[in-house]
């Protein structure tokens, strides 16, 4: 069924995404729910984890709801007509709000290429560089009117799930994005929103997991380590550790950079980004996790030196090839 008659045939959605929702997840969110408000449907947005607070410069920002937010307000009410799912490759991946929309029709939206299309109605597009890439062409294909919010949460979720335009970035989306500031989207205030509001006590933290920093497989593996001591000592949380993975891919000689996040209860959480054709995602799939080619995570039942080894050992069966291929004439 094409998505716009799927949208047609109901009256009440409910918009949930992923765990640990990004800029794009949410920005597709907010897209999403305009879009459908104007077409008269009863809708709600809800995530089973709070949405990052550094989008709340986001017009709409307010219509999301955590799942606790959603049942103190709604009580036990969930009447959805059907659901939406934003760059969940399974319905699991919601988390809890996965419960909420049991037994219900469900438009499934994504741009991962290991999206199980589990969906009545499925809009994976793995060529897109962004989810909110997805949503921009549908909306902007059902003919329907783009608001100034609609443009700037699209604007923004193209512009953090491609890091400002580095990956996965084609002629297309720039000609997306070109759209979306015709239509109003500001792309100085969108990266001032998106980019120049870290707190400092994430400097502090950056900069104590930073002296952990270390390299691997002559230079072309860089890892660093954020310890629950670090949170502590700064008065910080997972939260504030998401983004430390960018800082590293700009070391020189560098080609898998690793951040490695003691959780509580004796585990560790992986983030894993590559360069070229070097695929982290294989690397983070053997240990049950996911994500794409250059970027993906998983999460080790090890401490930190236990999960290291492990991860490195995964890495470095991928990286004689490309030693090989550097040295070629
Ligand atoms: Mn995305």
């Amino acid at each position: 069924m094409d998505p716009l008659k799927f949208v047609d045939s109901y009256r009440s959605f409910i918009i949930t995404g992923h765990l640990a929702p990004d800029g794009d997840a949410i920005g597709s969110e907010i897209a999403f729910y305009f879009f459908l408000r104007d077409l008269g449907k009863d809708t709600i947005i809800v995530n089973d984890e709070p949405a990052p607070e550094a989008f709340s410069f986001l017009p709409g920002f307010e219509h999301i709801y955590t799942l606790d937010e959603f049942h103190d307000h709604y009580g036990p009410r969930h009447d959805f007509e059907a659901a939406v799912f934003m760059e969940c490759s399974s319905r699991q991946r919601a988390g809890r709000t996965e419960r909420l929309t049991r037994g219900l029709p469900a438009l499934n939206i994504d741009h991962h290429f290991d999206n199980r299309n589990y969906g009545t109605v499925n809009l994976v597009i793995p060529q897109a560089a962004a989810c909110g890439e997805v949503i921009y062409e549908l909306i902007e294909g059902a003919g329907a009117r783009i608001t100034l919010e609609m443009a700037t949460a699209l604007y923004a979720a193209i512009l953090t799930d491609t890091a400002s335009f580095r990956f996965q970035t084609t002629a297309r989306t720039l000609r997306n994005a070109a759209d979306l500031i015709e239509l109003g989207a500001d792309p100085e205030k969108v990266a001032a929103g998106a980019y120049e509001q870290v707190p400092f006590k994430t400097f502090k933290l950056l900069a104590r997991s930073l002296e952990t920093l270390k390299q691997a497989c002559n230079g072309l593996v860089t890892y660093c380590r954020v310890s629950r001591r670090m949170y502590e000592e700064t008065g910080t949380s997972d939260s504030n550790s998401e983004s430390f993975i960018d800082y590293l891919r700009v070391i020189a000689r560098s080609r898998v950079n690793i951040v490695f996040k003691e959780l509580p209860d004796h585990r560790t959480r992986v983030n894993l980004r590559s360069k070229g054709d070097l695929d982290v995602q294989r690397v983070a799939s053997h240990f049950g996790g996911g994500g794409h080619r250059n970027a993906a995570g998983c999460s080790l039942e090890a401490g930190f030196e236990e999960a290291r080894n492990l991860v490195l050992a995964e890495v470095k069966k991928q990286l004689p090839h490309h030693g090989e291929k550097e040295r070629a004439p």
